[in-house]
């Protein structure tokens, strides 16, 4: 895992775009997001138990999985969203990049690889896209049905609940 502000330059969504400047986690967990390093699939299984993910499947997202529809979902993964339930990623091969909104609604990248976890809060703005090798697989956990309808930024979701008392539980911007 490597955190960073994302450096706004025009080009492809899968490259790096570093901007040199880190983001350290603990800046992260300010924001509800969460990072973990799990080698032990033992480990997920407690994550999960703790708090109540009680299914999970795989997701491959590559041109040999996907075949034609490959780059148009990987366009919209980048869609700027959020979900009314949290997000949990567990990467078990390849790498990608989920990006998040500050406080101050600049991008965060969160480059991620095999046996990192995130968990983004419900109501944070964010997007995903492979990296230029266009290969990642990943465990989805989720509670119960998921509630994974991607509600894309605009007037109306800014003011969705989830939306709200995601704003509410963040610390103010200093
Ligand atoms: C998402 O929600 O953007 C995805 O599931 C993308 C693939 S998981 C790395
Ligand atoms: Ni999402």
């Amino acid at each position: 895992m490597r955190a960073y502000w994302y450096d706004n330059q025009a080009g492809d969504q899968r490259l790096p775009h570093d901007s040199g400047r880190s983001v350290d986690p603990q800046y992260l967990s300010n924001l509800g997001v969460l990072y973990y390093h799990l080698s032990d699939e033992e480990d997920v299984n407690k994550l999960a138990s703790e708090r109540s993910y009680k299914n999970r499947d795989v997701i491959t997202v590559s041109p040999e999985k996907m075949g034609d529809i490959y780059e148009e979902k990987v366009k919209s993964f980048f869609h700027e969203h959020l979900h009314e339930d949290e997000e949990i990623r567990y990467i078990r091969d390849g790498a990608g990049f989920f990006d998040v909104r500050s406080e101050g609604d600049e991008w965060v990248r969160i480059f991620l690889e095999k046996d990192d976890l995130i968990i983004l809060p419900a109501g944070i703005y964010h997007r995903f896209t492979t990296d230029n090798n266009n290969y990642i697989q990943a465990m989805r956990l989720f509670k119960e049905e998921p509630k994974w309808t991607p509600l894309n930024r605009g007037p109306e979701v800014d003011v969705n609940p989830f939306r709200k008392e995601y704003l509410s539980t963040r610390s103010p911007v200093a």
